[in-house]
């Protein structure tokens, strides 16, 4: 059943895309078979990710950029990650593009993905996404995330350039880009630039930048955008264009795709582990006779971690 669902997005279904991320949000069991049946399908598109704090605009940019795609004829698929705010792509494309599970009309795939009811969580299921809309054809996927912080760091796990996005008034968040966000961000927007005190942001980012950027070789540029208005697209669709090229030379797409294969093994393997850990160990008679002997002071907490780890090589070795 789900070889002929992966056939069918294999061949460009739209319904099949859906169908198969609802299965990876819903059934994480599934997913491995799934993955392993369209890994060999994957790795030829281009993944952009948009993000920054709630407001700031992702949403609009991401709606432009498929509006640029479209107009190109680049097959483009957009995941949401628990944005707030719908796409207003109604509004640029009368009614060809609808926010919803699928859009047909113009090879464009939107899905919105929420925190709520990931059995396997939210990271593996989007990057399941992500690696869906790849299989399923599409030339570009834009991924939006919202929030400050661990999701922000999550998403150069399944994307080739980061914009990080903000606006006029945003100083506390410049602020705190310092840590971590800097050396995530490929590109800047500074958008809302219809507001006062966006050159203030600008500046405040270029500085920092200033500071912090070592390597050389690719300074994120800041681009200043008015999403609503569609101003700056062309300046950020065309700074997509160069870090594109830039992760051409010397190898470095590959590089940073490897970097990602590494990441999402570690992730992978972690989980497994705390699974079998809470699945089995953690309610078996065994680890409360262990809570019963540090308690009792008989051993302490390191010695019986090392009891546990000491188990779990030895049964490790059956199948899980
Ligand atoms: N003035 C102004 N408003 C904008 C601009 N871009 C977007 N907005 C408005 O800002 C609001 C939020 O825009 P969204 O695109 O939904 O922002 P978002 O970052 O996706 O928001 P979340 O998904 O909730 O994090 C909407 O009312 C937009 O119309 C802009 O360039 N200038
Ligand atoms: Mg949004």
């Amino acid at each position: 059943m789900k070889m002929e669902w992966v056939k069918r997005l294999l061949s460009g279904d739209h319904f099949a895309a859906s169908k198969l991320i609802s299965m990876i949000e819903n059934k994480p069991s599934k997913t491995p078979e799934i993955m392993r049946s369209i890994h060999p399908h994957t790795g030829s598109a281009r993944i952009i990710g948009f993000t920054g704090p709630p407001g700031v605009g992702k949403s609009t940019l991401v709606d432009r950029f498929i509006y640029i795609a479209c107009a190109k004829n680049i097959k483009t698929g957009v995941i949401a990650i628990d944005a707030s705010s719908p796409f207003t792509g109604g509004a640029l494309l009368g009614d060809r593009i609808r926010m919803g599970d699928y859009s047909d009309k113009e090879g464009v795939f939107i899905r919105s993905m929420g925190t709520r009811g990931h059995m396997g969580g939210l990271a593996e299921a989007s990057r399941g996404a992500v690696k869906i809309l790849d299989a399923f054809g599409c030339d570009l996927i834009l991924v939006e995330t919202v929030g400050v912080g661990q999701s922000e760091l999550d998403i150069v796990k399944e994307v080739d350039t980061v914009i990080v996005a903000t606006m006029p008034g945003t100083g506390d968040y410049v602020q705190t880009m310092k840590a971590g966000i800097m050396e995530i961000a490929d590109i800047f927007v500074v958008n809302k630039a219809d507001l006062p005190g966006v050159d203030l942001v600008c500046m405040e980012i270029e500085k920092i930048l200033d500071i912090a950027s070592k390597d050389n070789a690719w300074r994120p540029p800041v681009i200043k955008t008015c999403a609503t208005k569609g101003d700056g697209l062309k300046d950020l669709w065309e700074a997509v264009d160069s870090h594109r090229a830039f992760l051409e030379e010397e190898g470095r797409l590959e590089e940073r795709r490897k970097a990602q294969i590494r990441e999402e093994i570690g992730d992978l393997v972690l989980r497994r582990l705390k699974e079998e850990f809470w699945s089995t160990w953690y309610e078996e008679a065994k680890i409360l006779e262990l809570v019963d002997r540090v308690f009792s002071r008989e051993i302490d907490l390191y010695s019986a971690r090392d009891l546990i780890l000491e188990r779990i090589k030895r049964e490790m070795r059956r199948p899980f």
